[in-house]
């Protein structure tokens, strides 16, 4: 059965919702920063897009570009809290929502859009619901997948609402450049330029095993790309967090191996933390980084075993960390424990396991009473500023990172 998805990405966010908190600032050019005396702007309004000004920008420059751009810094638990709000609009069309990241999220209403007049109905209500709820506007992309409905709102934004119905996708992408597509980067763009190949048409139209020769094994993965098809599912969550991660952007960029351990560590703590807390356990721990020039990466290790002990999550991410050459300096670190299922308690084997456990409960016990961080492993003191941000990232329940390993 052909699959009816949406994308929805809320226009500016971050931006949109400071404009609304303060209504001064409607209609005028702002730059949203991190907080922590960052100069680099998360996002800008669209006012403030007219000029040049975008993300990633530092200060100096978007100031140059538009001497009257007006500056605010960033609240990330406003933003959560309007995500979750959010979250429960999409809730009343499907049961199968993805927040995919902090203002963006996918719906599959195959099996439920005839309930509601429809999917460009739909859109529309969502549309209506967001500005009546939290007073921003939002872009919704329809299609029959998550790659083309993702597609869909960025043509549309902002406030629009694009359908691209299943016969409509390859015209679409006829004369469409390579990199409109999600998940095909400027370096993936300029390879394939050297091969001849500027549009998903032409991407669509190239030989597997050329591009299975020069990419290796994402070479098919392109070509369907081209071709506009996408087997990956909505995946909803199922109450239960999918993962637990923390993440925070750091005061100043830093390249010092020490100073990137210690952060590892207090991440570590936080999400071994959590995990605790909510009973859960989990197999996978990742590592994202991010250098200053914001290329982000993430890579992660399987452990022969579930755990929630901030000793063995922050013993693999450092293993993680061994394995990646640096290139420049570090400003965000995250750590993530995923594959998660519920922990049964089961008691360790080895005394020194279960000494270890007890101790991280006694931790825990203080920190619970007296704050997150009260009582915290030795090499937390390397870290003499306390990080700018230090969010759930983007996700209001664990982060989803992009899985590249
Ligand atoms: P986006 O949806 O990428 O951007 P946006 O909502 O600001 O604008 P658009 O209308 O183009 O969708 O990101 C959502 C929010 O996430 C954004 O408002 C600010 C924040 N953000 C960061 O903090 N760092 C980043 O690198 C990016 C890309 C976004
Ligand atoms: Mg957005």
């Amino acid at each position: 059965m052909t699959k009816i998805i949406m994308c929805i990405d809320m226009d500016a966010f971050f931006a949109s919702v400071e404009q609304q908190d303060r209504p001064y600032l409607k209609g005028r050019p702002i730059a949203v920063t991190g907080s922590g005396g960052r100069t680099v702007i998360t996002t800008a309004s669209y006012e403030a897009r007219a000029f040049g000004v975008k993300t990633g920008m530092n200060v100096y420059e978007a100031k140059r570009l538009c001497p009257h751009l007006i500056f605010v810094i960033g609240n990330n638990e406003k933003y959560i809290r309007t995500c979750k709000g959010l979250v429960s609009i999409y809730n009343q069309f499907t049961p199968d929502v993805e927040v995919y990241s902090i203002d963006e999220a996918f719906l599959d209403v195959t099996t439920t859009h005839h309930l509601f007049k429809g999917p460009e109905a739909i859109g529309q209500d969502i549309k209506r619901q967001v500005k009546e709820r939290f007073g921003i506007t939002c872009t919704v992309g329809i299609a029959p997948n998550i790659l083309i409905a993702k597609l869909a709102s960025s043509i549309a934004k902002p406030d629009g609402l694009r359908w691209i119905r299943p016969e409509d996708v390859e015209g679409v992408l006829k004369d469409l450049p390579v990199a409109k597509l999600w998940g095909i980067g400027q370096k993936i763009a300029e390879r394939l330029e050297r091969l001849g190949i500027r549009t998903c048409g032409e991407l669509g139209r190239a030989s597997v095993s050329l591009l299975r020769y020069r990419f290796g094994i994402i070479g098919e993965a392109l070509k369907a790309m081209g071709l506009g098809m996408c087997e990956r599912p909505v995946i909803a969550e199922e109450g239960q967090a999918k993962s637990i991660g923390h993440s925070t952007t750091l005061p100043a960029d830093i390249w010092e191996r020490s100073e990137i351990d210690a952060y590892i560590l207090k991440l570590s703590e936080m999400v071994g933390g959590r995990a605790r807390r909510h009973s859960y356990i989990g197999r996978r721990v990742s590592l994202t980084l991010r250098y200053s020039d914001f290329e982000t990466f993430t890579r992660q290790a399987t452990l022969s075993r579930s755990t929630n002990d901030t000793h063995i999550i922050y013993k693999s991410a450092l293993m993680i960390l061994n394995r990646i050459r640096l290139k420049k300096k570090i400003r965000l670190i995250g750590v993530c424990l995923s594959s998660i299922i519920d922990d049964c308690n089961q008691m360790p084997l080895l005394k020194s396991e279960q000494r270890r456990m007890a101790l991280l409960h006694a931790v825990d016990a203080i920190n619970d009473k007296y704050g997150d961080s009260k009582l915290a492993w030795a090499s937390y003191s390397m870290t003499e500023q306390e990080a700018g941000v230090i969010s759930p990232a983007w996700r209001p329940s664990g982060v989803r990172y992009v899985e590249m390993d």
